[in-house]
């Protein structure tokens, strides 16, 4: 498979974000961007992370003897490492430049990537907040979520509670009935909005590492497809982890970094 100049091109062109936008996302720690990628490039990457997952999944167990976890997506990681193409869109400067800008900090570098793709009757992604997993010193982070079709609500969208990162109960719970249930009941008796929205063709959403957020169940017939791309500030440091998750995120997303100091392994790199 070969990338089109015209998409390579497109991936480098900068999105025009507003000053109302920055700040909103700022506030709520979530924005949802319309067209951010164009018809050809999303079909596009839609065929080359669609075979790519198919390489990689080994989950062939019917959803009925899965956690409630696992029956969420299909989650293959790091896809950059295993094909050149898909590379291509993780390394693209005009997300890339996004994060940065969002976030307000100077440079990104990459955490992971992971494809999350909902099967047809794939249940909820319990609420939770994505910071507990991981041993970073600072909340400069943030994930794209990129689906590569347009997601109707019955194929289950990224839902939000805007603003939500300043609450800190609930903050330590791993995804799982638990959390689904206990930051349920913690945002019920808040005023935070609960954002759910259908995602057209081209639209993504970027989301902070304390926002809580989850998503509905998929109960169409059709898979639905996302790519996400988790960025961290340029300059963030390894911070001594506070859980097992964490510990095992440092060996896995970090390897060789060391507490304290800017995490600069060979699987980090500088994306903007
Ligand atoms: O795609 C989903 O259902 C959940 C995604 C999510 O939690 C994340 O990207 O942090």
């Amino acid at each position: 498979m070969q990338t089109a100049t015209s998409i390579t091109n497109f991936l480098q062109q900068p999105y025009a974000l507003t000053n109302e936008q920055i700040s909103f996302y700022q506030k709520n720690r979530f924005i949802k961007l319309k067209d951010v990628l164009n018809e050809e490039t999303l079909n596009f990457f839609n065929d080359a992370i669609t075979k790519t997952v198919a390489l990689l999944n080994t989950e062939l167990r019917p959803l009925e003897e899965r956690t409630t976890y696992e029956k969420a997506f299909l989650q293959l990681f790091n896809l950059w490492l295993e094909d050149e193409v898909v590379k291509e869109l993780i390394f693209s400067k005009r997300l890339a430049k996004l994060a940065a800008d969002l976030m307000e900090v100077d440079g990104v570098r990459l955490y992971h990537d992971q494809a999350l793709f909902k099967e047809p009757g794939g249940g909820i992604t319990p609420w939770h907040a994505d910071q507990y997993y991981w041993p970073l010193e600072t909340d400069k982070t943030v994930t794209a979520w990129i689906p590569l079709q347009a997601i109707p609500l019955s194929m289950g969208p990224l839902e939000f509670s805007a603003g939500s990162h300043q609450i800190v109960s609930g903050r330590e719970l791993e995804i799982g009935d638990e959390s689904e249930l206990l930051i349920q009941q913690k945002l019920k008796v808040t005023d935070f909005k609960h954002v759910i929205e259908p995602f057209d063709a081209g639209e993504i959403s970027f989301h902070s590492g304390w926002v809580f957020h989850r998503a509905g169940a998929n109960k169409s017939n059709e898979m639905r497809k996302v790519m996400t791309i988790i960025y961290m500030d340029a300059a963030m440091k390894l911070k001594q982890p506070e859980n097992q998750n964490q510990v095992n995120d440092w060996h896995r997303w970090c390897p060789g970094a060391t507490i304290g100091e800017i995490i600069n392994s060979p699987i980090n790199p500088v994306l903007y």
